[in-house]
């Protein structure tokens, strides 16, 4: 079955399923999704993620959000290609890595490193906020507010 992925082309978070996906040869249906133009921000796409990001994944009647979640999905429903870990410690360890990347570099990219960026950008950045709260690293973008 297709997987369908809503996605954004230049989401770090959505490439890296993408790429995963790719390297499994798991065909995924991609729905362009901006959160820039507030289409995250849809009735019907909170219903999905109320967190209102990209990447979210549909199996069928399963949804998924978080890159980080659906990565780990994707690997075990191939449990033969083993990029899931073939036991208790290779498994362990691809969460350490995925954990660390999530609380540690990921969160990393949230402070003042990142908030510099955003005033380097000039008179604009003013108007704009950056994703969510500066815990990406996408650039900063003019979202629409959240209720
Ligand atoms: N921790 C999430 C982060 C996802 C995320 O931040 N996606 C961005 C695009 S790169 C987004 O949808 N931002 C919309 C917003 O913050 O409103 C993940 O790993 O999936």
């Amino acid at each position: 079955m297709t997987l369908t992925l809503y996605d954004m082309k230049d989401s770090p978070h959505a490439r890296k399923v993408r790429l995963l996906a790719a390297e499994l040869g798991v065909p995924l249906e991609l729905v362009p999704c901006d959160p820039r133009a507030g289409e995250t921000r849809e009735p019907d796409f909170l219903a999905m993620n109320p967190n209102g990001r990209v990447p979210t994944l549909v199996d069928g009647d399963f949804v998924l959000w978080e890159s980080l979640a659906i990565l780990k999905y994707l690997a075990a429903k191939q449990p033969e290609r083993g990029l899931g870990g073939s036991n208790a410690r290779e498994s362990a360890l691809i969460d350490q890595w995925l954990f660390w990347w999530a609380g540690g570099g990921e969160a990393a990219m949230d402070g003042p490193g990142l908030g510099a960026l955003h005033q380097a950008q000039g008179p604009a950045a003013g108007r704009q906020r950056p994703c969510h709260h500066r815990r990406c690293i996408c650039p900063a973008w003019p979202l629409p507010s959240r209720a």
